[in-house]
């Protein structure tokens, strides 16, 4: 009998045509130090990767790395509780590899998201040590016909909120709804250029 399941080429069962969504928010938050600013420190920033409801995800992600520029002492820091966020000091902004491994079970592969470090805000806003400089990004990581084992371990654990990152008074509040909402319209913009696009190609021929 069909039961929705399959079992895969290592010999893991997992659920037929099912999907599941972890949507997460990856951020910066920078602090300019102002007088206590010198030539190679300008600012204590923080970055953080959290979900986006501010759930606990520590039994779906065993860790997070994140890839520091390499004039930093030891670039490579390994997160393994939450908060996922490695504060610094520093004078420049550049990219931030963030690595997400996800816990055994899951038999998923880790995911590598990219952000920017910002320190500053446009050339029209001058530097202010009231409010950090915020850089955040919504993404949503999609794990397709999952683990039959870990899809039942994690919709039976009992949702819990994640400890408080540091500069949590700052980041935004994303309402899934209207995030989904957001990517529904760019995904019908952008298939509506697709057929402009194949209409003037079959146009010139
Ligand atoms: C830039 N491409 O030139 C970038 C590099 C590197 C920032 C920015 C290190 C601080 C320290 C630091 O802030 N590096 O030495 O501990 O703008």
């Amino acid at each position: 009998m069909d039961d929705g399941t399959f079992i895969d080429e290592h010999g893991d069962r997992r659920l037929r045509d099912t999907e599941m969504i972890l949507p997460v928010v990856v951020g910066t938050c920078a602090w300019w130090l102002g007088k206590k600013a010198s030539d190679t420190v300008t600012h204590r920033w923080t970055v953080y990767l959290k979900a986006a409801n501010n759930e606990d995800i520590s039994h779906i992600v065993q860790k997070v790395t994140f890839e520091l520029h390499h004039t930093f002492n030891n670039p490579h820091r390994v997160v393994l509780q939450p908060p996922y966020e490695v504060t610094e000091q520093g004078w420049g902004e550049f990219d931030i590899n963030i690595t997400l491994s996800f816990t055994p079970d899951s038999r998923e592969k880790d995911v590598s998201i990219l952000h920017r470090l910002k320190l500053y805000e446009n050339e029209s806003t001058p530097n202010t040590t009231k409010k950090p400089v915020m850089s955040e990004v919504y993404e949503e990581l999609v794990f397709s016909e999952p683990v039959e084992a870990f899809h039942r371990r994690i919709a039976s654990t009992m949702p819990r909120p994640a400890p408080e990152l540091s500069c949590q008074p700052y980041t935004s509040q994303y309402d899934e709804r209207e995030e989904l909402d957001k990517l529904k319209e760019c995904r019908s913009r952008v298939s509506a250029m697709v057929s402009d696009v194949r209409k003037d190609f079959e146009g010139v021929r």
